[in-house]
Order: structure tokens, then C-alpha cells, then sequence
């Protein structure tokens, strides 16, 4: 019997920062799609129980441990892997952290730190990834997390909305080069997610009244309801598919 295109059995996928929120429920929605995750953070303790809680559910899940500004760290991590003879076919570039605060007041190591973190990691990281998979012969997955913030700002992320515009087109750029070695690189436009990185933004009553007038679902979306994109874009169903952003927002984009 033909195996649907979007099985994932047999596949390996690294997603960056999935100790919690859209990073861990990628890695969730992969390996109910049968794919080994191999889960990242800085924290051995909150990394550790990531795996856990993927394992107890019978996933096959493990730990790399690393920060994605830091470049030695990353190129370790993937020599650590060769060592044991682990391919990471899928890579999601997920790690990201957010910085409010206006311009006028914001100190050049804050914004240099969020777009170290958010744009040049998920290229860091990538590197090594497509070096290996173009090493092997081809054949791979790249997605890229972007926002809505990779088409339209909003007053006082300008460091995170630099580096998700930045996303965008980091990901049309690994397509020009990657894209002939049979690697799909793509990303995934997350809208306003319900996410311990936008607690802050959920018990404000008037930023919550905004994000529900502002998508025709008129919702803050859920982790969950991330992960059939991104088993799309890491599965065979996405082979021709590169250069893309899938914005998973409500429909917040496509209405006035
Ligand atoms: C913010 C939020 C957003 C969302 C998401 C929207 O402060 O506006 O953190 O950045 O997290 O990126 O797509």
C-alpha cells in the first residue's frame, strides 16, 4: 500500500528552541508523524524534561544541547551527531526570542542580540545542515519560522520585525542555492499564538481585544495548530514546493 507523502517515518528533524511552546509542538506534531526529533535549548534541565515528556508518549526524542548565536556550539552539536551516525533530514529553524521596547530607547546590544538570535542563528544553524545534506548526496528539509512581522510592523519590536522580514527572505535566498540539491527550503508565518513568549500580550485586555478584532478568526491561535504546516513542509508532499511562507495567522493578512 502507497505510504502517504506525509509520513515522516524514517526522517530525522532537528527543531531549534522546542523546550516549550511552537518549538516543542513542532517537534510533537513531527514525530506523531513519525519522524526522530532531536529537541534544542540552552538548558540541560528544561531540554531534559522536553525529551521526557515527548518519550513518554512512545516518541523517539533526544537532546542537543545549544545556543544558535553560538557557531562553534552549533558546528559541535551537528559533529556530535555524525559521530553517531545521525542525519538530520529536517531541520526547523524555531530558536527565537523577542525584545519590547521603542527604538529611541533601545540599547544596540538588545537589538544586536535579537537579530543574532532570529536571523543570523537560523542561518548558523542551516549552514551546517545543508552542508551535510548536499555532502550526502541531497535531499532535505529547511523551515524557517517567520511572523507577520515578515510583512507588517508593529510599534516597538522593531529588532524582532528587522529579523523576521530578514527570515523571509533568508529563506528565498537558501532556495537560489539550495534548491538544486533537492533541499526544500520554506517557512512558516505563525500569527498571534497563545505562548509563554506572548504572555505578557494575552492578560492585556486591550492588546487581546486587538489581536481578536484584528484576524477574521477573531482568536489568538494555538501551538498545535502550527504543526500540519509544518508536516507538510518537512514531508515528500512539499518536494516542489521552495521559497514559500505559509502564513498560519486566522487569516489576519489576507483582510483589510
Ligand atoms: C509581539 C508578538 C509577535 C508575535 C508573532 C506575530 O510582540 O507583537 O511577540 O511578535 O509573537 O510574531 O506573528
Amino acid at each position: 500500500m502507497k505510504t502517504s507523502p506525509f509520513d515522516l517515518s524514517g526522517r530525522t528533524a532537528l527543531i531549534t528552541g522546542s523546550v516549550r511552546g511552537i518549538g516543542f509542538a513542532f517537534a510533537q506534531g513531527l514525530a506523531e508523524a513519525g519522524a526522530r526529533v532531536i529537541l534544542n535549548g540552552r538548558s540541560e534541565e528544561s531540554l531534559a524534561a522536553a525529551v521526557t515528556r515527548l518519550t513518554d508518549l512512545g516518541h523517539a526524542a533526544e537532546a542537543s544541547l545549544f545556543d544558535v548565536v553560538d557557531e562553534a556550539a552549533v558546528a559541535a552539536a551537528f559533529a556530535a551527531l555524525d559521530e553517531r551516525g545521525i542525519a538530520v533530514d529536517i531541520l526547523i529553524n524555531n530558536a527565537g526570542i523577542q525584545f519590547r521596547k521603542p527604538m529611541v530607547d533601545l540599547a544596540l546590544a538588545d537589538w544586536q542580540r535579537v537579530i543574532d538570535t532570529n536571523l543570523t542563528g537560523a542561518f548558523i544553524v542551516a549552514r551546517e545542515a545543508a552542508r551535510r545534506m548536499i555532502a550526502r548526496g541531497g535531499g532535505g528539509k529547511i523551515i524557517n519560522i517567520g511572523s507577520l512581522t515578515s510583512e507588517a510592523a508593529r510599534a516597538t519590536v522593531a529588532p524582532y520585525t528587522a529579523a523576521k522580514g530578514g527570515i523571509k527572505m533568508l529563506t528565498r535566498a537558501m532556495a537560489a542555492e539550495w534548491a538544486r540539491f533537492d533541499i526544500q527550503a520554506n517557512a512558516i508565518g505563525p500569527g498571534y499564538i497563545a505562548t509563554d513568549m506572548n504572555a505578557a500580550l494575552l492578560q492585556d485586555a486591550a492588546f487581546d481585544a486587538w489581536v481578536k478584532n484584528s484576524n477574521p478568526a477573531q482568536r489568538w491561535g494555538q501551538p498545535e495548530e502550527l504543526t500540519g504546516t509544518a508536516v507538510y513542509l518537512a514531508s515528500s508532499a512539499s518536494n516542489y514546493v521552495n521559497g514559500q511562507i505559509i502564513y498560519v495567522d486566522g487569516g489576519w493578512l489576507a483582510v483589510l
